[in-house]
């Protein structure tokens, strides 16, 4: 699931970074931020189960200028944390471990990933992805034993820089501390995340900063019908902060010393797988909703090329294996036949046969080019090339229209294109195994001759008949002929020797079985054409062409990516388990 959630964050921001995705801009970035707190959600998950006896975690989240860094220092009794009147100077997260040693810690660098630990006064200014850990020794009445994180802020201009490093705080938290002062406790960014943050049911206390005297009472009311806008968990404890001239510090109030430590009795690790399988699955429908508009896409182009299959077979049966002029294949069958037979006498009319024939020698000069291979003359080949192209033309008018509408435009769009580019290769492609069928269901068409050699056989009364006939002799000249490469195999269909043969037998005693013959060849040829050239040739190059669509563009994640990620989140294992 880590994995997964990783690939789509990284593809949110190669799509997001490209020109022309301004539209998605706002949803996409809070995605990204949604799948950054989910990979740490699962990071945490697996540091509690590394390590069950793990340091409590307590992060202090606000805006700019809120005071965060101020109440760390006041919490841990000491000036660890750097303070300055500059908005957004605070730009790592930072921990300071109290009553807790480094050593105690060690699985945080595992928590944090790619994010490199740092001492606090070496951590550059220049790297975002970095944190710091520092162990103090000070006292504090006010904290328990675990880990103090100051965070950047989540508002000012630069903080979409290091907002990675605040999701990471917040995710990693037993206990959430947010500070907020009376200019900015309102504002828009500070309840968006506190609402994003209910599905993970940290206990939570809201400091308030910065108060003037007297306007306490009204702050907490206002705070409170912000909370309860944005959140529906019960209002938290709130701590009032005022400041205090002699120490330059705000004022932690007695009455709230032992309110965290109370709050760290109510963390409960246990309970964070649920939070975590409860978060991923309660934004995982918004997450994949461009990679199943992707996959809507896929699946509809996987319709159009089915469809486009379909019509190019019913223009095959229709214009070559049931027209009856352009079925050429039995009467090669035929031809074979009658080479099989050796008619008498055919020897010495061979010489003579082209005087023998029956059509001008004009046209059989044209074609008798000696060695003519029989795939370059076949009606069919020129015929299944001309259904691939109308094919192409057909399936290139379904993506203009969709590239046209809908919400997948711009992947309509761009597969256009790509299609475009790839049409002629396509298409050499095609004829190449076009050719190649050709020539391998030669066999096919001899062993046809065979069956109905043997079967002849069986009828020497039809056996002898035939061969006794004048025609025979004739149409078996022009089958040898063809055999030569001297004519084209159209010739031998309209040959007038060649139909009288054939309808002799049909109308003989083995008539029947020659139909069922050529029925079986005709089905047989279909099927093979259907899925050595629709099915395997072009179809499949044709389905694989997403593939190719950029990366930079589109998800591209696969149906088969998507759903064993879907497995894993219901099988609840790799952090995402039910306790
Ligand atoms: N008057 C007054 N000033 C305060 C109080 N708390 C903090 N400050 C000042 O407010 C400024 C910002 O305080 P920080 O603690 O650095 O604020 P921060 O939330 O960490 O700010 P960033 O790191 O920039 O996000 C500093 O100049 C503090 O001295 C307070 O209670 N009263
Ligand atoms: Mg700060």
């Amino acid at each position: 699931m880590l994995e997964f959630i990783q690939l789509l964050n990284q593809r949110y921001q190669t799509v997001l970074s490209q020109p022309g995705t301004e539209a998605g801009k706002f949803s996409y970035q809070q995605r990204i931020d949604q799948l950054i707190l989910a990979e740490a959600l699962i990071r945490k998950g697996q540091l509690i189960d590394a390590s069950p006896e793990q340091a409590l975690q307590i992060t202090i989240v606000g805006p700019t200028q809120a005071g965060k860094s101020t109440l760390v220092n006041v919490l841990l009794n000491s000036s660890v944390a750097g303070v300055s009147p500059l908005a957004g100077y605070t730009i790592h997260p930072q921990g300071f471990c109290h009553h807790v040693s480094l050593v105690d810690c060690s699985g945080l660098q595992r928590y944090f990933g790619r994010f490199q630990q740092f001492q606090q006064e070496h951590i550059p200014k220049e790297r975002y992805d970095c944190y710091s850990l520092t162990e103090k020794n000070t006292d504090s009445p006010y904290m328990p034993a675990g880990v103090l994180w100051d965070t950047p802020d989540f508002d000012s201009i630069d903080s979409a820089t290091y907002r990675e490093g605040v999701i990471r705080a917040i995710a990693l938290a037993d206990i959430i501390i947010l500070v907020v002062s009376k200019e900015k406790y309102a504002d828009q960014s500070v309840w968006d995340i506190m609402s994003a943050l209910e599905a993970l049911h940290q206990p939570t206390v809201i400091c308030l900063n910065k108060l003037s005297e007297g306007s306490e009472a009204l702050l907490i009311q206002s705070l409170k019908e912000k909370w309860q806008l944005a959140r529906t968990d019960a209002f938290p404890e709130v701590v009032p902060l005022y400041y205090q001239k002699q120490t330059g510090l705000p004022f932690w109030p007695e009455a709230k010393r032992t309110l965290l430590k109370h709050l760290a009795s109510r963390a409960n690790p246990k309970k964070h797988a649920r939070c975590e399988q409860e978060f991923v699955q309660k934004h995982w429908q918004n997450w994949l909703e461009p990679v199943i508009a992707e996959h809507k896409a896929l699946s509809d182009w996987q319709g159009f090329v089915d469809e486009a299959i379909r019509q190019a077979l019913d223009n095959y049966q229709r214009d070559y294996l049931n027209h009856p002029r352009h079925y050429e294949t039995f009467q090669q069958a035929m031809a074979e036949l009658l080479t099989l037979l050796e008619i008498p006498g055919l020897a010495g009319i061979l010489t003579g046969a082209r005087k023998v024939l029956t059509w001008p020698v004009k046209q059989m000069m044209k074609l008798g080019r000696k060695s003519l291979h029989i795939a370059d003359s076949s009606h069919e080949i020129v015929l299944l090339n001309q259904i691939a192209e109308h094919f192409l033309i057909q399936l290139a008018d379904r993506l203009l229209d969709s590239a046209g509408q809908g919400k997948q435009r711009l992947w309509w769009k761009e597969f256009s294109c790509l299609l475009r580019s790839q049409r002629q290769g396509i298409l050499q492609d095609f004829d190449k195994s076009a050719k190649e069928y050709h020539v391998s269901f030669q066999q096919d068409v001899e062993k046809t001759a065979q069956r109905l050699y043997r079967k002849l056989q069986e009828q020497p009364m039809v056996l002898n008949s035939l061969r006794a006939t004048r025609v025979t002799t004739d149409a078996a000249a022009i089958a040898l002929t063809l055999h030569m490469g001297g004519i084209g195999m159209h010739d031998l269909i309209v040959a007038p020797a060649m139909l009288t043969v054939t309808s002799l037998l049909a109308e003989s005693a083995i008539g029947s079985y020659m139909h069922k013959v050529e029925a079986e060849l005709k089905l047989h040829q279909f099927n093979t054409v259907k899925q050595a050239l629709f099915v395997e040739c072009i179809g499949k190059k044709l389905l694989a062409l997403p593939e190719q669509l950029s990366r930079l563009t589109h998800f591209n994640i696969s149906p088969e990516q998507l759903k064993a990620a879907e497995l894993q989140l219901t099988e609840k294992r790799h952090g995402l388990r039910i306790l």
